[in-house]
């Protein structure tokens, strides 16, 4: 009996996972208020719970039903060439968002790890000249877009830029790559505080960027190219 009842229980939980959407928003790690110093709380409300919500219900719908439900966000957007302009739009709004948040953070000064501050020299020259490139293919993305630091497959950092919710990892893209860092250049992102001054949203994001989260991304994709 003891037996029946937890063989019942087990198919239960896989049937309610079997049954519910396959990518999940992850919970925003700080409050909606806490990044006020760049980032206002409604915008910042408005961005997760709505926009950053849609992507992922309308990608799980859009994805319902096909064998795309078994596959990893990273496979899907790797092949991406093949799916509808609902996958790609909405995988990649996916990916690109629950990346937004977790490099983001209230606290002040977080720093590169000397393994990332050391590539960011190799590759741009000093950190300042990074910060401007990145800037720089933010501020130039015409529209709505991201700009991007990431990982070739030599392991070596690049800086580039997307449209609308593409994304290095998507075999459309230019530049390929690993996505470290991305800084989401809609108007939706900034438009309540900055209206269309885009360059002081891009002035002010780096004071709210969470490098120990950038550097921790960045050494596991370099440990695994090695
Ligand atoms: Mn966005």
């Amino acid at each position: 009996m003891k037996i029946l009842k937890t063989s019942l229980f087990i198919a239960a939980v896989i049937s309610t996972q079997w049954m519910s959407a396959q990518f999940k928003q992850a919970p925003l790690p700080y409050a909606y208020n806490a990044l006020e110093r760049s980032v206002d709380a409604q915008t910042m409300e408005i961005h997760y719970s709505k926009h950053g919500a849609a992507y992922t219900n309308n990608l799980n719908k859009a994805i319902a039903g096909t064998p795309l439900e078994k596959k990893s966000l990273e496979a899907i957007l790797g092949k991406i060439s093949a799916e509808s302009p609902a996958v790609r739009n909405n995988a990649g709004g996916h990916y690109n968002h629950e990346l937004f948040w977790t490099i983001l953070t209230p606290e002040k000064n977080t720093q590169p790890s000397v393994k990332l501050s050391k590539a960011i020299v190799e590759s741009f020259g000093s950190m300042d000249a990074f910060k401007e490139k990145m800037s720089k293919a933010a501020a130039d993305r015409f529209g709505s877009g991201w700009a991007w630091l990431a990982v070739d497959k030599s392991g070596k950092l690049f800086v580039s830029s997307t449209p609308n919710q593409d994304n290095p990892l998507m075999d459309v893209v230019e530049e390929k790559g690993t996505p470290v860092l991305g800084i989401d250049v809609w108007e939706h992102a900034y438009y309540l505080k900055y209206q269309n001054k885009r360059a002081d949203y891009l002035a002010a994001i780096w004071d709210i960027v969470n490098w120990n989260e950038v550097s921790k991304r960045y050494e596991a994709t370099v440990s695994i190219k090695k």
